[in-house]
Protein backbone atom coordinates (compact mmCIF):
# COMPACT_ATOMS: atom_id res chain seq x y z
CA UNK A 1 0.00 0.00 0.00
CA UNK A 2 1.57 3.57 -0.71
CA UNK A 3 1.40 5.46 2.29
CA UNK A 4 0.42 9.12 2.16
CA UNK A 5 0.27 10.85 5.05
CA UNK A 6 -0.80 14.31 5.51
CA UNK A 7 -0.18 16.15 7.85
CA UNK A 8 1.93 19.25 9.51
CA UNK A 9 3.00 20.84 12.70
CA UNK A 10 -0.39 22.81 13.42
CA UNK A 11 0.67 26.30 13.56
CA UNK A 12 -1.90 27.60 15.85
CA UNK A 13 -2.56 27.52 19.75
CA UNK A 14 -6.94 27.15 20.45
CA UNK A 15 -6.85 29.86 23.58
CA UNK A 16 -9.74 30.92 24.50
CA UNK A 17 -11.25 34.18 25.97
CA UNK A 18 -10.64 34.62 29.85
CA UNK A 19 -10.34 31.95 32.32
CA UNK A 20 -13.44 29.52 31.81
CA UNK A 21 -14.07 26.14 33.92
CA UNK A 22 -14.99 24.46 31.14
CA UNK A 23 -13.71 25.11 28.16
CA UNK A 24 -15.79 26.51 25.79
CA UNK A 25 -15.08 23.81 23.60
CA UNK A 26 -17.24 21.93 20.33
CA UNK A 27 -16.79 18.26 20.39
CA UNK A 28 -15.19 18.79 17.18
CA UNK A 29 -11.78 21.52 18.15
CA UNK A 30 -8.88 20.28 18.24
CA UNK A 31 -7.75 20.30 21.83
CA UNK A 32 -3.83 21.07 20.98
CA UNK A 33 -2.41 23.91 22.74
CA UNK A 34 -4.78 23.77 25.92
CA UNK A 35 -3.28 23.45 29.45
CA UNK A 36 -4.45 20.67 31.47
CA UNK A 37 -6.74 21.91 33.39
CA UNK A 38 -8.43 23.32 30.65
CA UNK A 39 -8.35 19.28 29.05
CA UNK A 40 -8.95 17.99 32.25
CA UNK A 41 -12.40 20.36 32.38
CA UNK A 42 -13.28 19.72 28.99
CA UNK A 43 -13.10 16.08 29.54
CA UNK A 44 -15.39 16.27 32.33
CA UNK A 45 -17.83 18.19 30.32
CA UNK A 46 -17.27 15.58 27.23
CA UNK A 47 -18.38 12.25 26.88
CA UNK A 48 -15.16 10.79 26.54
CA UNK A 49 -15.15 8.43 23.55
CA UNK A 50 -11.31 8.43 23.17
CA UNK A 51 -9.19 6.43 21.14
CA UNK A 52 -11.05 3.33 19.34
CA UNK A 53 -9.70 0.11 17.73
CA UNK A 54 -8.98 0.47 13.63
CA UNK A 55 -12.44 -0.95 12.04
CA UNK A 56 -12.41 -3.81 9.91
CA UNK A 57 -11.85 -3.87 6.45
CA UNK A 58 -15.21 -4.44 4.53
CA UNK A 59 -16.43 -8.06 3.47
CA UNK A 60 -17.44 -7.18 -0.43
CA UNK A 61 -15.58 -5.10 -2.19
CA UNK A 62 -16.80 -6.07 -5.47
CA UNK A 63 -17.83 -3.33 -8.39
CA UNK A 64 -20.71 -2.05 -7.00
CA UNK A 65 -23.56 1.19 -7.42
CA UNK A 66 -22.36 3.75 -4.61
CA UNK A 67 -24.93 6.37 -5.54
CA UNK A 68 -27.80 4.14 -4.75
CA UNK A 69 -31.17 4.94 -3.43
CA UNK A 70 -30.09 4.67 0.33
CA UNK A 71 -27.12 7.48 -0.46
CA UNK A 72 -28.84 9.82 -2.48
CA UNK A 73 -27.38 13.15 -2.88
CA UNK A 74 -28.48 16.09 -0.82
CA UNK A 75 -27.62 20.12 -0.79
CA UNK A 76 -25.74 21.11 2.59
CA UNK A 77 -28.22 22.12 5.12
CA UNK A 78 -27.08 25.00 7.49
CA UNK A 79 -24.33 24.35 9.73
CA UNK A 80 -22.36 21.20 7.61
CA UNK A 81 -18.90 20.72 7.20
CA UNK A 82 -17.24 20.32 4.11
CA UNK A 83 -13.58 20.84 2.96
CA UNK A 84 -10.58 20.57 0.70
CA UNK A 85 -11.31 17.08 0.03
CA UNK A 86 -13.63 15.86 -2.70
CA UNK A 87 -13.59 12.52 -2.09
CA UNK A 88 -14.67 12.91 2.01
CA UNK A 89 -16.83 15.76 0.83
CA UNK A 90 -19.08 13.78 -1.40
CA UNK A 91 -19.50 10.61 0.52
CA UNK A 92 -20.74 12.97 2.99
CA UNK A 93 -23.10 14.77 0.73
CA UNK A 94 -24.37 10.66 -0.26
CA UNK A 95 -24.45 10.13 3.38
CA UNK A 96 -21.79 7.44 3.59
CA UNK A 97 -20.36 9.84 6.15
CA UNK A 98 -22.48 11.81 8.50
CA UNK A 99 -24.07 14.93 6.62
CA UNK A 100 -22.77 16.72 9.19
CA UNK A 101 -19.34 16.27 8.11
CA UNK A 102 -18.45 15.78 11.10
CA UNK A 103 -17.21 12.22 11.57
CA UNK A 104 -15.01 9.15 13.80
CA UNK A 105 -11.34 8.19 11.78
CA UNK A 106 -13.28 4.62 11.85
CA UNK A 107 -16.48 6.13 10.43
CA UNK A 108 -13.91 7.61 7.67
CA UNK A 109 -11.57 4.62 7.34
CA UNK A 110 -15.53 2.38 6.41
CA UNK A 111 -16.55 5.18 3.94
CA UNK A 112 -13.54 5.53 1.86
CA UNK A 113 -13.65 1.71 1.36
CA UNK A 114 -17.37 1.61 0.81
CA UNK A 115 -17.43 4.55 -1.42
CA UNK A 116 -14.17 4.30 -3.70
CA UNK A 117 -12.63 0.79 -2.12
CA UNK A 118 -9.64 3.02 -1.27
CA UNK A 119 -7.77 1.22 1.52
CA UNK A 120 -6.74 3.99 3.92
CA UNK A 121 -5.69 3.97 7.20
CA UNK A 122 -3.86 7.70 6.96
CA UNK A 123 -7.08 8.92 8.08
CA UNK A 124 -5.58 8.49 11.68
CA UNK A 125 -2.26 11.31 10.66
CA UNK A 126 -5.46 13.38 9.90
CA UNK A 127 -7.28 13.20 12.98
CA UNK A 128 -4.53 13.44 15.39
CA UNK A 129 -3.64 16.88 14.11
CA UNK A 130 -7.15 18.22 13.38
CA UNK A 131 -9.53 16.31 15.79
CA UNK A 132 -10.45 16.02 18.63
CA UNK A 133 -9.06 12.54 20.43
CA UNK A 134 -11.07 13.31 23.30
CA UNK A 135 -14.34 12.92 21.79
CA UNK A 136 -13.24 10.78 18.43
CA UNK A 137 -14.56 13.53 15.92
CA UNK A 138 -13.07 15.17 13.37
CA UNK A 139 -14.69 17.95 10.57
CA UNK A 140 -14.15 17.79 7.31
CA UNK A 141 -14.10 21.18 6.81
CA UNK A 142 -14.35 24.25 9.27
CA UNK A 143 -15.74 25.05 12.36
CA UNK A 144 -18.35 27.90 12.20
CA UNK A 145 -20.91 26.29 10.12
CA UNK A 146 -21.44 23.36 12.24
CA UNK A 147 -23.36 25.61 14.93
CA UNK A 148 -23.18 28.85 13.08
CA UNK A 149 -20.95 30.34 15.52
CA UNK A 150 -17.58 30.38 16.32
CA UNK A 151 -15.83 29.58 20.00
CA UNK A 152 -14.98 32.83 21.52
CA UNK A 153 -12.05 35.09 19.94
CA UNK A 154 -9.23 34.43 19.69
CA UNK A 155 -9.78 30.52 19.04
CA UNK A 156 -9.30 29.21 15.88
CA UNK A 157 -11.37 26.46 14.73
CA UNK A 158 -10.14 23.03 13.84
CA UNK A 159 -10.91 20.66 11.06
CA UNK A 160 -9.25 19.59 7.73
CA UNK A 161 -9.61 23.43 6.32
CA UNK A 162 -6.37 24.14 9.00
CA UNK A 163 -3.69 25.32 6.60
CA UNK A 164 -0.07 23.77 7.46
CA UNK A 165 -1.44 20.79 9.22
CA UNK A 166 -2.78 18.67 6.49
CA UNK A 167 -3.81 20.87 3.89
CA UNK A 168 -1.11 22.63 2.04
CA UNK A 169 0.16 24.34 -0.93
CA UNK A 170 -0.28 24.32 -4.60
CA UNK A 171 -3.60 21.88 -4.69
CA UNK A 172 -5.24 21.60 -7.63
CA UNK A 173 -8.56 23.38 -6.87
CA UNK A 174 -8.12 24.96 -4.33
CA UNK A 175 -5.72 28.16 -3.55
CA UNK A 176 -2.65 28.54 -1.26
CA UNK A 177 -3.86 30.00 1.95
CA UNK A 178 -1.51 33.07 1.80
CA UNK A 179 -3.75 33.77 -1.72
CA UNK A 180 -6.83 33.33 -1.09
CA UNK A 181 -9.61 30.75 0.19
CA UNK A 182 -7.30 27.43 0.96
CA UNK A 183 -10.69 24.77 1.23
CA UNK A 184 -13.11 25.86 -1.30
CA UNK A 185 -13.83 25.07 -4.83
CA UNK A 186 -11.72 27.72 -7.11
CA UNK A 187 -13.49 28.09 -10.62
CA UNK A 188 -10.48 29.99 -11.91
CA UNK A 189 -8.15 26.78 -10.91
CA UNK A 190 -10.56 24.07 -12.19
CA UNK A 191 -10.66 25.86 -15.74
CA UNK A 192 -7.07 25.55 -15.62
CA UNK A 193 -7.24 21.84 -15.12
CA UNK A 194 -10.13 21.85 -17.63
CA UNK A 195 -7.79 23.47 -20.66
CA UNK A 196 -5.02 21.50 -19.99
CA UNK A 197 -6.96 17.92 -20.52
CA UNK A 198 -8.18 19.53 -23.31
CA UNK A 199 -4.49 20.13 -24.30
CA UNK A 200 -2.67 16.99 -23.40
CA UNK A 201 -6.03 14.40 -22.49
CA UNK A 202 -8.13 14.46 -25.55
CA UNK A 203 -10.73 16.39 -23.31
CA UNK A 204 -10.12 14.10 -20.34
CA UNK A 205 -8.19 14.35 -16.91
CA UNK A 206 -5.59 11.27 -17.62
CA UNK A 207 -2.19 10.92 -15.86
CA UNK A 208 -1.06 13.35 -18.49
CA UNK A 209 -3.45 16.13 -17.74
CA UNK A 210 -2.46 15.16 -14.36
CA UNK A 211 1.14 15.85 -14.83
CA UNK A 212 0.89 18.74 -16.17
CA UNK A 213 -1.62 20.44 -13.69
CA UNK A 214 0.60 19.51 -10.80
CA UNK A 215 3.48 20.99 -12.71
CA UNK A 216 1.54 24.34 -13.34
CA UNK A 217 0.49 24.54 -9.90
CA UNK A 218 3.66 24.29 -8.34
CA UNK A 219 4.90 26.59 -10.58
CA UNK A 220 2.21 29.38 -9.61
CA UNK A 221 3.40 28.73 -6.36
CA UNK A 222 6.63 29.07 -6.43
CA UNK A 223 6.13 32.44 -8.48
CA UNK A 224 3.22 33.84 -6.51
CA UNK A 225 3.25 32.49 -2.71
CA UNK A 226 6.73 33.56 -1.02
CA UNK A 227 6.01 30.91 1.87
CA UNK A 228 5.03 28.37 -0.78
CA UNK A 229 5.77 25.33 0.99
CA UNK A 230 6.41 22.45 -1.15
CA UNK A 231 8.29 19.75 1.41
CA UNK A 232 7.00 17.62 4.57
CA UNK A 233 4.32 16.02 4.21
CA UNK A 234 2.93 17.97 1.27
CA UNK A 235 5.63 16.99 -1.29
CA UNK A 236 3.93 13.31 -0.71
CA UNK A 237 0.12 14.31 -0.56
CA UNK A 238 0.45 16.40 -3.29
CA UNK A 239 1.16 13.93 -5.87
CA UNK A 240 -1.06 11.36 -4.59
CA UNK A 241 -4.13 13.74 -4.64
CA UNK A 242 -3.36 14.34 -8.43
CA UNK A 243 -3.79 10.86 -9.32
CA UNK A 244 -6.43 9.94 -6.91
CA UNK A 245 -9.32 11.49 -9.34
CA UNK A 246 -7.96 8.76 -12.07
CA UNK A 247 -8.07 6.31 -9.37
CA UNK A 248 -11.28 7.11 -7.38
CA UNK A 249 -13.48 8.71 -9.50
CA UNK A 250 -13.66 7.00 -12.89
CA UNK A 251 -16.65 4.49 -12.61
CA UNK A 252 -15.62 0.89 -11.83
CA UNK A 253 -17.00 0.02 -15.18
CA UNK A 254 -15.24 2.41 -17.20
CA UNK A 255 -12.44 1.47 -15.31
CA UNK A 256 -12.55 -2.47 -15.94
CA UNK A 257 -13.33 -1.83 -20.00
CA UNK A 258 -9.92 0.14 -19.90
CA UNK A 259 -11.11 4.08 -19.51
CA UNK A 260 -8.42 6.18 -18.18
CA UNK A 261 -9.22 9.48 -18.16
CA UNK A 262 -11.71 10.89 -16.09
CA UNK A 263 -14.42 13.22 -17.84
CA UNK A 264 -14.36 16.35 -16.78
CA UNK A 265 -18.36 16.91 -16.11
CA UNK A 266 -18.01 13.88 -13.61
CA UNK A 267 -15.06 15.58 -12.03
CA UNK A 268 -16.28 18.70 -11.30
CA UNK A 269 -19.51 17.63 -9.84
CA UNK A 270 -17.27 15.66 -7.19
CA UNK A 271 -14.88 18.99 -7.10
CA UNK A 272 -17.20 21.28 -6.90
CA UNK A 273 -20.65 20.15 -5.88
CA UNK A 274 -19.69 16.98 -3.90
CA UNK A 275 -21.37 14.89 -6.12
CA UNK A 276 -20.83 11.45 -7.30
CA UNK A 277 -22.43 11.25 -10.92
CA UNK A 278 -25.59 9.34 -11.58
CA UNK A 279 -25.09 5.59 -11.04
CA UNK A 280 -21.93 5.81 -10.02
CA UNK A 281 -20.22 2.63 -9.27
CA UNK A 282 -17.26 2.16 -7.45
CA UNK A 283 -13.90 0.67 -8.58
CA UNK A 284 -13.68 -3.10 -8.51
CA UNK A 285 -10.56 -3.83 -6.50
CA UNK A 286 -9.52 -2.14 -3.40
CA UNK A 287 -5.99 -0.31 -3.40
CA UNK A 288 -4.00 2.99 -1.58
CA UNK A 289 -3.62 4.91 -4.65
CA UNK A 290 -1.90 3.24 -7.86
CA UNK A 291 1.89 3.49 -7.94
CA UNK A 292 2.17 3.15 -11.69
CA UNK A 293 0.36 6.40 -12.06
CA UNK A 294 1.93 8.28 -9.39
CA UNK A 295 5.63 7.25 -10.41
CA UNK A 296 4.19 8.55 -14.19
CA UNK A 297 3.32 12.16 -12.16
CA UNK A 298 6.05 12.55 -10.47
CA UNK A 299 8.73 11.26 -13.35
CA UNK A 300 7.16 14.27 -16.10
CA UNK A 301 8.96 16.91 -14.21
CA UNK A 302 11.76 17.66 -12.20
CA UNK A 303 10.65 18.18 -8.22
CA UNK A 304 12.59 19.01 -5.09
CA UNK A 305 10.74 18.80 -1.55
CA UNK A 306 11.66 22.34 -0.28
CA UNK A 307 10.03 25.71 0.23
CA UNK A 308 10.08 29.53 -1.07
CA UNK A 309 12.49 30.93 1.72
CA UNK A 310 10.13 34.22 2.21
CA UNK A 311 10.17 35.37 -1.05
CA UNK A 312 9.05 34.14 -4.48
CA UNK A 313 11.27 32.74 -6.29
CA UNK A 314 13.38 31.59 -3.80
CA UNK A 315 12.70 28.01 -3.62
CA UNK A 316 15.45 25.94 -1.62
CA UNK A 317 15.57 21.81 -1.19
CA UNK A 318 14.48 21.19 2.53
CA UNK A 319 17.26 20.35 4.06
CA UNK A 320 15.67 18.47 7.09
CA UNK A 321 12.91 16.68 4.23
CA UNK A 322 13.91 12.93 5.52
CA UNK A 323 14.34 13.71 9.30
CA UNK A 324 16.09 11.04 10.94
CA UNK A 325 14.79 8.32 8.41
CA UNK A 326 16.18 6.98 4.88
CA UNK A 327 12.90 5.92 3.73
CA UNK A 328 10.47 7.77 2.72
CA UNK A 329 7.69 6.26 4.05
CA UNK A 330 9.24 6.58 7.83
CA UNK A 331 10.16 10.38 7.01
CA UNK A 332 6.49 11.06 6.87
CA UNK A 333 5.45 9.10 9.81
CA UNK A 334 8.36 10.69 11.90
CA UNK A 335 7.26 14.00 10.84
CA UNK A 336 3.77 12.84 12.16
CA UNK A 337 4.35 11.89 15.30
CA UNK A 338 6.69 15.05 15.34
CA UNK A 339 3.55 17.23 14.50
CA UNK A 340 1.57 15.21 17.19
CA UNK A 341 4.30 16.11 20.19
CA UNK A 342 4.71 19.34 18.87
CA UNK A 343 0.67 19.90 19.60
CA UNK A 344 0.46 17.59 22.59
CA UNK A 345 4.12 18.10 24.24
CA UNK A 346 3.15 16.69 27.43
CA UNK A 347 -0.79 14.35 27.68
CA UNK A 348 -1.87 13.17 30.81
CA UNK A 349 -4.73 10.69 31.67
CA UNK A 350 -7.50 10.16 28.68
CA UNK A 351 -5.80 12.29 26.70
CA UNK A 352 -2.69 10.93 26.72
CA UNK A 353 -4.58 7.45 26.48
CA UNK A 354 -6.33 8.49 23.22
CA UNK A 355 -3.47 9.69 21.74
CA UNK A 356 -1.23 6.61 22.38
CA UNK A 357 -4.16 4.35 20.70
CA UNK A 358 -4.44 6.59 17.59
CA UNK A 359 -0.74 6.61 17.63
CA UNK A 360 -0.54 3.10 17.58
CA UNK A 361 -3.42 2.89 14.67
CA UNK A 362 -1.56 4.92 12.63
CA UNK A 363 1.61 2.88 12.67
CA UNK A 364 -0.39 -0.07 11.58
CA UNK A 365 -0.57 1.82 8.24
CA UNK A 366 3.34 1.76 7.97
CA UNK A 367 4.25 -1.34 9.93
CA UNK A 368 5.43 -3.23 6.04
CA UNK A 369 7.77 -0.44 5.58
CA UNK A 370 10.26 -1.42 7.88
CA UNK A 371 9.23 1.64 9.77
CA UNK A 372 10.22 1.30 13.24
CA UNK A 373 7.48 2.40 16.13
CA UNK A 374 8.14 5.76 17.54
CA UNK A 375 6.81 6.00 20.97
CA UNK A 376 6.86 9.74 22.48
CA UNK A 377 4.01 9.05 25.48
CA UNK A 378 5.35 5.47 26.56
C1 LIG B 1 -9.13 8.71 3.98
C2 LIG B 1 -9.33 9.91 4.47
C3 LIG B 1 -9.01 11.18 3.73
C4 LIG B 1 -8.54 12.30 4.31
C5 LIG B 1 -8.28 12.51 5.80
C6 LIG B 1 -8.36 13.28 3.26
C7 LIG B 1 -7.91 14.57 3.45
C8 LIG B 1 -7.64 15.49 2.46
C9 LIG B 1 -7.15 16.80 2.66
C10 LIG B 1 -6.87 17.46 4.00
C11 LIG B 1 -6.96 17.37 1.45
C12 LIG B 1 -6.46 18.78 1.17
C13 LIG B 1 -5.05 18.77 0.73
C14 LIG B 1 -4.77 20.01 -0.05
O1 LIG B 1 -5.06 20.03 -1.25
O2 LIG B 1 -4.27 20.98 0.53
C15 LIG B 1 -7.37 16.42 0.47
C16 LIG B 1 -7.32 16.64 -0.88
C17 LIG B 1 -7.78 15.74 -1.81
N1 LIG B 1 -8.37 14.53 -1.57
FE1 LIG B 1 -8.62 13.67 0.25
N2 LIG B 1 -8.71 12.74 2.07
C18 LIG B 1 -9.13 11.45 2.30
C19 LIG B 1 -9.63 10.58 1.35
C20 LIG B 1 -9.80 10.88 0.01
C21 LIG B 1 -10.48 10.05 -0.94
C22 LIG B 1 -11.19 8.74 -0.60
C23 LIG B 1 -10.37 10.66 -2.16
C24 LIG B 1 -10.91 10.25 -3.48
C25 LIG B 1 -11.71 9.30 -3.65
C26 LIG B 1 -9.65 11.89 -1.96
C27 LIG B 1 -9.34 12.78 -2.96
C28 LIG B 1 -8.71 13.98 -2.77
C29 LIG B 1 -8.31 14.87 -3.85
C30 LIG B 1 -8.51 14.63 -5.35
C31 LIG B 1 -7.71 15.97 -3.25
C32 LIG B 1 -7.08 17.16 -3.97
C33 LIG B 1 -8.02 18.31 -4.17
C34 LIG B 1 -7.32 19.44 -4.87
O3 LIG B 1 -6.09 19.46 -4.92
O4 LIG B 1 -8.01 20.35 -5.36
N3 LIG B 1 -9.32 11.99 -0.63
N4 LIG B 1 -7.78 15.27 1.11
C1 LIG C 1 -8.92 31.42 -7.42
O1 LIG C 1 -7.74 31.18 -8.16
C2 LIG C 1 -7.28 32.31 -8.90
C3 LIG C 1 -6.11 31.84 -9.74
O2 LIG C 1 -5.06 31.39 -8.90
C4 LIG C 1 -6.93 33.42 -7.94
O3 LIG C 1 -6.52 34.55 -8.66
C5 LIG C 1 -8.13 33.76 -7.07
O4 LIG C 1 -7.77 34.68 -6.10
C6 LIG C 1 -8.65 32.49 -6.40
N1 LIG C 1 -9.86 32.82 -5.65
C7 LIG C 1 -10.00 32.58 -4.35
C8 LIG C 1 -11.27 32.98 -3.73
O5 LIG C 1 -9.12 32.04 -3.68
C1 LIG D 1 -3.77 11.00 -22.17
O1 LIG D 1 -4.70 11.19 -23.22
C2 LIG D 1 -4.14 11.66 -24.45
C3 LIG D 1 -5.28 11.87 -25.42
O2 LIG D 1 -5.99 10.71 -25.57
C4 LIG D 1 -3.13 10.66 -24.98
O3 LIG D 1 -2.50 11.20 -26.12
C5 LIG D 1 -2.09 10.42 -23.90
O4 LIG D 1 -1.18 9.42 -24.35
C6 LIG D 1 -2.75 9.97 -22.61
N1 LIG D 1 -1.72 9.78 -21.62
C7 LIG D 1 -1.26 8.59 -21.25
C8 LIG D 1 -0.10 8.55 -20.35
O5 LIG D 1 -1.77 7.56 -21.64
C1 LIG E 1 16.76 30.77 3.90
O1 LIG E 1 17.26 32.09 3.99
C2 LIG E 1 18.03 32.35 5.15
C3 LIG E 1 18.34 33.85 5.21
O2 LIG E 1 18.85 34.26 3.98
C4 LIG E 1 19.27 31.49 5.11
O3 LIG E 1 20.04 31.69 6.28
C5 LIG E 1 18.85 30.02 5.03
O4 LIG E 1 20.00 29.21 4.90
C6 LIG E 1 17.93 29.79 3.87
N1 LIG E 1 17.43 28.42 3.93
C7 LIG E 1 17.77 27.48 3.03
C8 LIG E 1 17.21 26.13 3.26
O5 LIG E 1 18.46 27.71 2.06
C1 LIG F 1 11.49 14.87 14.21
O1 LIG F 1 12.00 15.35 15.42
C2 LIG F 1 13.33 14.90 15.69
C3 LIG F 1 13.67 15.33 17.09
O2 LIG F 1 13.49 16.70 17.23
C4 LIG F 1 14.26 15.48 14.63
O3 LIG F 1 15.58 15.04 14.85
C5 LIG F 1 13.78 15.01 13.27
O4 LIG F 1 14.56 15.62 12.26
C6 LIG F 1 12.32 15.35 13.04
N1 LIG F 1 11.87 14.70 11.82
C7 LIG F 1 11.25 15.30 10.81
C8 LIG F 1 10.86 14.45 9.67
O5 LIG F 1 10.98 16.48 10.80
C1 LIG G 1 -4.46 29.94 7.16
C2 LIG G 1 -5.87 29.79 6.70
O1 LIG G 1 -6.61 28.97 7.21
N1 LIG G 1 -6.21 30.56 5.67
C3 LIG G 1 -7.51 30.74 5.13
C4 LIG G 1 -8.18 29.52 4.56
O2 LIG G 1 -9.36 29.95 3.87
C5 LIG G 1 -10.30 30.60 4.69
C6 LIG G 1 -11.51 30.98 3.87
O3 LIG G 1 -11.20 31.93 2.90
C7 LIG G 1 -9.71 31.84 5.36
O4 LIG G 1 -10.63 32.40 6.26
C8 LIG G 1 -8.45 31.43 6.09
O5 LIG G 1 -7.85 32.58 6.60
Amino acid sequence: MFLSLKFSVLAFALQLAGVLAVPALQPYDSLAGLTRDEVDAFARSVKVVGGQPIPKPIKDTSLKLVNDKKHPWKPLRAGDQRGPCPGLNALASHGWLPRSGVATPGEIITAVQNGYNMEWFVTYAAFLVNGNPLTNLLSIGGISWLTGHAPPAPALASGLNTHGTFEGDASLTRSDALLGDNHSFNATLFQQLVDISNKVGGGKYNVSAAAEMRFQRVQDSIARNPNFNFANPRFNTAFIEAVFPIVFFIDGRLQEKGVTGLDLEVMRGFFEDHRMPKDFHRRGTPTGASDDELDFVMAAHDYTPGFNNGSVNSFVPDPNFMGTQTELVCALYEKFVNSTVALYPNPHDQLRKALNKNLDNFFVAVKDETCVQIKPYN
